[in-house]
C-alpha cells in the first residue's frame, strides 16, 4: 500500500498563491546603481527589468528585488533612495512576468509602497524586528520571509558566536513565527530562513546545512540563500562570479534536506538541478 499523497504546501502572496510542494527558485535581482545621474538611473532600471524578465523565463517562481546591499560591511541606504531604486522595477516587472515579486527590505515604509506597487512577498533579513515592520507586513497582505541574522550587516562577520548554532536559530525562528501568528499572520503567509553567512562562520554554515532537516521538521517552509556566498570562496578559492558549480551543489543539498525555496543568482542552472532532485523523490 502506498502512503496517501502529502497535502500541498501553499504560500499566500497577496493576490497570488505559490505551490511549494516541489522546491522552487527565487532569482536575485539587485538594483544598486552607482550613478546618480538620471541617465544612470534609467539604464539601471532597464537592465534590472531585462534581467528580472529573463530569470522569470528561466523558471524562477520569485524575483527578489533589493535596493540596499546587505553584504558584510555594506553601508546603509536611506529609504527614499531605496524606494527610487526598487519601486519602478517592481511596478514594471509585475506587468512583464507572472512570478511573485519579492522585496528585500527591513523598512516598514518600503514594505507598504512595494506592496502597493505589486510585490507579493517581503524578504526581511531582520525578520520584522524594526519598529512598525510587523504591522506594515501584516497589513500588506504579502507573505513574509523571516530570516535569522546575528548582529548587523556592517559587523556581523567580526566574531560570530553560538553555543549551538542550529538550536539557537530554531529558537529564534520559532519566536519570530510565533510573534507573527500572534499579530494575525496565517501560517500560509510565512517562510523561515537560517540566514547563511549572516553572522556565521564557515563551520556554523556547514553545521546548519548538515542539520537543515531539523529546521525543516519545525514546520514552516524553509528558504535558503547560499548562491555565490563567501563560504564557497573559502571552500573553492573562487571569485563570486566563478561559484556556479559550488552554488548548484549547495542548492541540491538544501533541496534534498527539504528546503522549499532556493534563492539563487543563476536561475536556469538551479532550476535544472532541482528538476533532478524532484525526479528522484517522485520515484521514492
Ligand atoms: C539572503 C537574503 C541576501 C539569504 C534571504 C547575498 C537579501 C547576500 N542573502 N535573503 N539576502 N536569505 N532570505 O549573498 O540568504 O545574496 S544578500
Amino acid at each position: 500500500m502506498s502512503a496517501p499523497p502529502a497535502p500541498p504546501v501553499l504560500l499566500r502572496c497577496a493576490d497570488k498563491t505559490v505551490d511549494l510542494s516541489q522546491p522552487v527558485v527565487m532569482g536575485v535581482l539587485n538594483v544598486t546603481p552607482d550613478s546618480f545621474s538620471d541617465g544612470g538611473r534609467f539604464l539601471s532600471v532597464e537592465a534590472a527589468l531585462e534581467q528580472g524578465a529573463r530569470m522569470a523565463d528561466e523558471g524562477a517562481a520569485f524575483i527578489d528585488v533589493g535596493g540596499e546591499s546587505t553584504r558584510p560591511g555594506a553601508a546603509a541606504v536611506d529609504v527614499d533612495e531605496e524606494a527610487r531604486r526598487v519601486l519602478p522595477v517592481i511596478e514594471r516587472l509585475r506587468t512583464l512576468t507572472s512570478a511573485v515579486i519579492s522585496v528585500d527590505t527591513s523598512k516598514p515604509q518600503l514594505m507598504r509602497s512595494a506592496a502597493a506597487a505589486g510585490a507579493g512577498l517581503i524578504n526581511d533579513v531582520r525578520a520584522l524586528r524594526e519598529a512598525g515592520a510587523l504591522d506594515a507586513a501584516l497589513q500588506s497582505g504579502c507573505a513574509v520571509c523571516l530570516m535569522h541574522m546575528q548582529g548587523e550587516p556592517r559587523t556581523m562577520q567580526h566574531s560570530p558566536r553560538y553555543d549551538d548554532v542550529v538550536n539557537e536559530i530554531r529558537a529564534f525562528l520559532a519566536a519570530r513565527t510565533r510573534a507573527c501568528r500572534d499579530a494575525g499572520f496565517a501560517a500560509e503567509r510565512m517562510v523561515v530562513d537560517p540566514g547563511f553567512g549572516f553572522g556565521k562562520t564557515l563551520e556554523h554554515n556547514l553545521q546548519l546545512l548538515r542539520r537543515l532537516p531539523e529546521l525543516v521538521a519545525d514546520g514552516s517552509p524553509v528558504l535558503v540563500g547560499l548562491s555565490r556566498k563567501s563560504m564557497l570562496g573559502t571552500l573553492t578559492h573562487r571569485q563570486a562570479d566563478e561559484r556556479l558549480a559550488g552554488s548548484v551543489a549547495l542548492a541540491v543539498i538544501a533541496a534534498q534536506a527539504g528546503a522549499r525555496i532556493i534563492r539563487a543568482h543563476d536561475v536556469a542552472a538551479t532550476v535544472d538541478a532541482l528538476k533532478v532532485v524532484v525526479a528522484l523523490h517522485r520515484g521514492g
